[in-house]
């Protein structure tokens, strides 16, 4: 008798994005989207900005909502203004994402209340030691009385960790040793930056990655790429500081920096950047956690606070890495030019010092990025939790 093969159900999870600014509300959603799709859930991801979404998917800017998703077998929907205060049509999945407590359409929630899903809050990024006590608390919905599991993801044990894609290795091992940006040939034009980036350089070159804010210590930043005791190939990423760093850097006089002004690139394609370069200057939270991910020696420019509540979150994170540096120096010159970064400052001898230690600042980034993957992917991480509700 032929085995009778037993139907697999995947559970459907919704994922509520609202855009408060920048990239980095969409690009944790929907990596997380991706991410929970390669777990085999079935995913709609209910977004309020689908012209943000569309960037990081590397979609066309005319590409109709119903379509962004199409190339991951994701369902991605509009969340409607009036949801927030009229009916909305959708019926709760299986599972719900709120992400970075962006609150439910009403109408929405108050049908949870009849089906009674499993319900997870997904927080911003922080390497804090709070945020171990906080992960996995569950609190009670006072209108619905439904519980909500609040989820952090972290860089310990004890937190929720970060997204690292399945193929995460396989991708970067197929940029590094194969035919990297080959997929893409057809387009050639848009994609001649990212060209660039693959072409061999030579040995004393360092490639430079700059995707900052435009609050930053600009001028400063351009001075001590030009006064580097190396060439420098900078690649400046679509965004203000980008464009305001490659204007300073033209001024200089004498420089061996040359610009490379990059588009608009999707997410995927920033992990190629981030594995094309020596040193990356990183912002926000989604990408910091990128090149962390990446092992690449970096300095976080964090997205500002209120009563710089960002320098605890960034001198948490200098913490985690201090075991990985083997020369405790260098770890002090690195915590002290990245905190001074944030504070409007940039010395060219301490970024020359860190030149200089390139080896062991990477090496403590790759130590780091190891210390990352053993924690495991938060998609799995999560996707346990699911399954135990
Ligand atoms: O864009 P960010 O500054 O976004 C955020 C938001 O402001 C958010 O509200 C705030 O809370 C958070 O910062 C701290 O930086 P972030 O988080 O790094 O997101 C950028 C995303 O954009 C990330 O997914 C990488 C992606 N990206 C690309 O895909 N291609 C590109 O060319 C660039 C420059 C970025």
């Amino acid at each position: 008798m032929p085995a009778v093969q037993k139907a697999v159900t995947y559970l459907d999870i919704d994922i509520f994005c609202r855009v408060i600014d920048n990239f980095g509300d969409a690009g944790v959603m929907w990596r997380l989207a991706r991410a929970l799709r390669a777990e085999g859930y079935a995913v709609r991801l209910i977004i309020d900005d689908p012209t943000t979404l569309c960037a990081l998917a590397g979609c066309d800017s005319h590409t109709p909502i119903e379509k962004i998703g199409s190339n991951e077998s994701i369902e991605v929907c509009l969340w409607e203004k009036d949801w927030d205060t009229a009916s909305c049509p959708l019926l709760p999945a299986s599972v719900v994402i709120e992400g970075f407590a962006c609150r439910l359409p009403s109408d929405y929630q108050a049908k949870m209340a009849k089906t009674s899903p499993a319900w997870f809050n997904i927080d911003y990024f922080s390497a804090e030691d709070w945020i171990e006590n906080c992960h996995l608390v569950p609190s009670i919905d006072p209108s619905s009385g439904l519980i909500k599991t609040n989820y952090f993801p972290g860089v310990t044990e004890k937190s929720g960790g970060l997204i690292i894609e399945k193929d995460y290795e396989h991708n970067r091992h197929r940029l590094i040793f194969g035919s990297g940006f080959k997929a893409d040939e057809k387009d050639y034009e848009h994609n001649r930056h990212l060209f660039l980036m693959k072409q061999p350089k030579d040995t004393n070159t360092l490639r430079v990655l700059f995707f900052a804010y435009p609050y930053g210590p600009i001028e400063k930043i351009a001075q001590a790429l030009c006064e580097a005791k190396r060439s420098i190939e900078l690649s400046v990423t679509q965004c203000e500081a980008g464009q305001l760093l490659a204007q300073a850097v033209s001024k200089q006089i004498n420089s061996r920096v040359t610009v490379n002004s990059l588009p608009f690139v999707s997410q995927k394609d920033f992990d190629h950047l981030l594995w094309s370069s020596d040193i990356v200057f990183i912002r926000g939270e989604d990408s910091a956690a990128r090149a962390m991910i990446a092992g690449v020696p970096f300095l976080w420019h964090i997205y500002h606070q209120d009563d710089d509540v960002h320098m605890l979150k960034l001198r948490a994170l200098e913490g985690r890495f201090e075991n990985c540096f083997e020369d405790k120096a260098l770890f002090k010159k690195w915590s002290q030019l990245q905190e001074a970064m944030n504070e409007g400052e940039f010395d060219p001898d301490i970024f020359s010092d860190l030149i200089d230690g390139l080896d062991q600042w990477k090496k403590a980034s790759e130590c780091f990025s190891k210390k990352i993957k053993a924690i495991g992917s938060l998609a799995e991480k999560l996707s346990e939790q699911i399954k135990k509700i």
